[in-house]
């Protein structure tokens, strides 16, 4: 759709919420992968996002999902004495006391207050940030801790089932439905080659070796707002698909992503690496964030959740190449490849440095 047919549809449907003043312009804002995200301008400056619904089949169970923890985490951070509007998402009802507004096109749209004097980033800038945006995940995990998960829906089944991810890739590979495969035999095979560790985490669960926590499941640095004044990782956003999971999968996302030296789209891998450096800060301020309450086995797969997560974000972005470019949202001919070639120079990075990032994280847990 024409982009400012859909500015327009964004605007009409502020119009339903329950906000405070005048608003002014609606643009385009963000760089998720997945929803339509506006700012709307005025006094009180809103997000609204279109849900993507293609992904998310029952939008009402995910706004559920997200009222739920955030009325939830609200309680707790003004216990500690903090702002429940800055350290959470505020969701804003509509008219009909509704937490999204359906247009008549179908499209389902949610508002939230903007949090102000904030920044997230695309990749770290300091690595001071980068230690205070581990602290407040890991944080984030702690707070959600006592949540009934039971009350929590599915927002998008299997979601890290990364033994179902591997077998969805290896259908996409054969149907090759765009006549890509043989382009990209070499990533094919670095996935295949590796299955073994598709299997890894789901066996120890299954095993009751690792438990199933609330989780956020996509811990990336740019879901996280960062305090300008402070420093702080003020309010995880991107709630969608907060559900039970594992927390070693939460730590994995933020390192997949963050502890790269390159962006997750960079063309030229010689830029991208993994940073141990950057990887032990986030080791030591996740560990302060959650602030003892992992177990031992949690601590001890840490390094194997950012080598899980990597692989399947990895085969992700080549799944999607395969078929067609229809989940993530692309800018360029070939950006899901060049998003898989950054995960796979990780997961390579990992295997070559797998003793040291142990090592990182004992060293890491006995210090705490
Ligand atoms: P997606 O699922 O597409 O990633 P997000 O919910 O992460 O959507 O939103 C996309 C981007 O919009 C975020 O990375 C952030 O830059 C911005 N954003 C989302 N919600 C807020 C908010 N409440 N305040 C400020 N910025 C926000
Ligand atoms: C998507 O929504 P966003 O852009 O924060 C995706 C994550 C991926 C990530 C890769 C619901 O995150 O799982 O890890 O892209 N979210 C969904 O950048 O699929
Ligand atoms: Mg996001």
């Amino acid at each position: 759709m024409e982009h400012a047919d859909l500015r327009k549809r964004a605007k009409e449907a502020t119009r339903h919420f329950c906000i405070k003043g005048e608003t002014g312009d609606v643009c385009s804002w963000g760089s998720g992968h997945i929803n339509d995200t506006f700012l709307v301008d005025g006094d009180t400056r809103y997000i609204l996002q279109r849900m993507n619904q293609s992904i998310f089949k029952k939008p009402l169970e995910v706004m559920e999902n997200i009222t739920g923890v955030t009325t939830f985490l609200k309680g707790k951070i003004k216990e500690a004495g903090g702002d429940e509007l800055r350290e959470t998402l505020t969701v804003i009802f509509c008219e009909d006391g509704k937490p999204l507004y359906q247009d008549e096109h179908g499209d389902c749209w949610r508002m939230y207050y903007m949090i102000e004097d904030a920044e997230c980033y695309n990749q770290v800038e300091t690595e001071q940030d980068f230690y205070e945006s581990a602290k407040a995940f890991g944080n984030f995990g702690r707070l959600l801790s006592d949540y009934p998960a039971e009350k929590l829906h599915e927002t998008i089944p299997g979601f890290h089932d990364t033994r179902v991810r591997y077998d969805v890739f290896l259908r996409a590979a054969e149907a090759d439905v765009c006549g890509r495969a043989n382009d990209v035999r070499k990533e094919i095979s670095f996935f295949a080659d590796r299955k073994d560790i598709a299997g890894v985490l789901g066996q120890m669960q299954a095993e009751g070796r690792l438990p199933l926590r609330v989780t956020h499941n996509d811990t990336k640095l740019n879901n996280i707002m960062m305090d300008r004044k402070t420093g702080k990782g003020i309010c995880v956003i991107d709630l969608d698909t907060v559900m039970p999971g594992l927390v070693v999968h939460d730590f994995g996302d933020s390192i997949r992503f963050g502890a790269s030296t390159g962006a997750e789209d960079e063309p030229d891998l010689s830029k991208v690496s993994l940073d141990l450096h950057l990887f032990e800060l986030y080791v030591r301020g996740f560990l302060e964030g959650c602030q003892g309450s992992l177990t031992d086995s949690e601590v001890a797969l840490l390094a194997m959740g950012a080598k899980v997560m990597t692989y399947e974000c990895g085969m992700r972005f080549l799944t999607d190449y395969l078929q067609g470019d229809t989940y993530f949202k692309i800018h360029r001919e070939g950006h899901n490849l060049d998003r898989c070639r950054t995960q796979m120079k990780l997961v390579a990075d990992m295997e070559a440095n797998w003793q040291q990032m142990e090592r990182i994280v004992e060293q890491a847990a006995q210090n705490i």
